[in-house]
This record gives C-alpha cells, sequence and structure tokens, in this order.
C-alpha cells in the first residue's frame, strides 16, 4: 500500500465544486478515507490574473505511479481541462503527485514530487496541515523549513466544507 499525496488546484468556473469532485474522485481509489486539508484561496503564481482555491489529500493505494498520473489526466481532461493548454494558463482542476511513497522518480513523463511543489505555499501550508512532519522526500526538509523558506505568498483558509 502506498502513501500518496496529492496537491488540487482550481482556478475556473465553480472553484469548489471541482475540488469537491477531485475528492471524491481520489476517494475511489483509496482503501481508507482519504485525509483532506482545508481548502485555502490563493494568489495566483505566474501570469494568471483568477485566484485559485487550493488543498491538499492524502491517500492509500496500490494503483501504481504511472497508472494514477494517467487516471488524473483523465480526470482532468473530462473535467474541461484540455491537455495542450500552456503550462500556465488557467484551469478548472490541477492535480498534482506531490510524493508517492516518499519516492522520487525522475523520468521523462512521471516526475515525482512534483517540480517546484517546494517553493509553492499554496501546496505548502495544506500539506503541513494534514502531515506536520512531512519531509522533501528529496532531501529530507522539514515541512516547516521549507515554509520558512518558500516565497511570500497571499493565502487564506476558508470554511469551505468538501
Ligand atoms: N498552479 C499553477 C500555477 N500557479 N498558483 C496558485 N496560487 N495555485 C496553483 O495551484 C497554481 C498557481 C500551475 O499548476
Ligand atoms: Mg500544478
Ligand atoms: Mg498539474
Amino acid at each position: 500500500m502506498a502513501k500518496v499525496i496529492v496537491a488540487i488546484g482550481s482556478n475556473v468556473g465553480d472553484r469548489h465544486q471541482h475540488l469537491v469532485d477531485a475528492k471524491d474522485f481520489l476517494q475511489t481509489f483509496s482503501s481508507d478515507s482519504v485525509q483532506s486539508s482545508s481548502i485555502y484561496i490563493t494568489e495566483p503564481v505566474g501570469p494568471s490574473s483568477r485566484y485559485f482555491l487550493n488543498a491538499v489529500v492524502g491517500l492509500q493505494t496500490t494503483t501504481a505511479p504511472s497508472a494514477l498520473i494517467k487516471l488524473f489526466k483523465k480526470f482532468e481532461h473530462e473535467h474541461g481541462r484540455s491537455a495542450d493548454q500552456p503550462r500556465w494558463s488557467a484551469r478548472t482542476i490541477d492535480l498534482d503527485i506531490i510524493s508517492y511513497n516518499n519516492l522520487v522518480i525522475q523520468k521523462e513523463n512521471l516526475i515525482i514530487p512534483h517540480p517546484e511543489f517546494e517553493k509553492r505555499l499554496f501546496v505548502l501550508i495544506p500539506l503541513q496541515e494534514i502531515d506536520a512532519d512531512w519531509e522533501n522526500p528529496k532531501d529530507g526538509t522539514h515541512i516547516n523549513r521549507l515554509i520558512e523558506e518558500a516565497e511570500p505568498l497571499q493565502l487564506r483558509k476558508t470554511e469551505l466544507d468538501w
């Protein structure tokens, strides 16, 4: 059984509903109830002008990383996100694997942990909520330290249920 941490983001349409749908989807291949952070509203990193809703989910699964990535891409596609959009374009839903059993995988089409997550407070703050002792699988850096060193970003915890 692998412990997987997924960062979720949405900045188009009914952002809250997209996050709810994503959590329900992740639950379908988790053996236990998924762990979920609060939902945060976050300033966009990059050229997008629309604010994001972001959250992090932890799940337990036997599905292999390459299969998970394919399932995630299919889900994103079914939720109105086309695969050929530029990197920084607005997105209905984005599912990024932050950690898969603390493995470091660097293949051409499979990079885990997701690149640059350790610089992004919209991932680190919700991740700290579900795992206060988390360490970066790439080099063992503690989550508190990653948060201290990340670039500042406006973000606020919401009261949204999911
Ligand atoms: N995702 C991006 C680019 N910028 N900014 C915020 N606040 N939240 C995101 O999830 C996000 C972003 C690329 O996936
Ligand atoms: Mg992303
Ligand atoms: Mg992505």
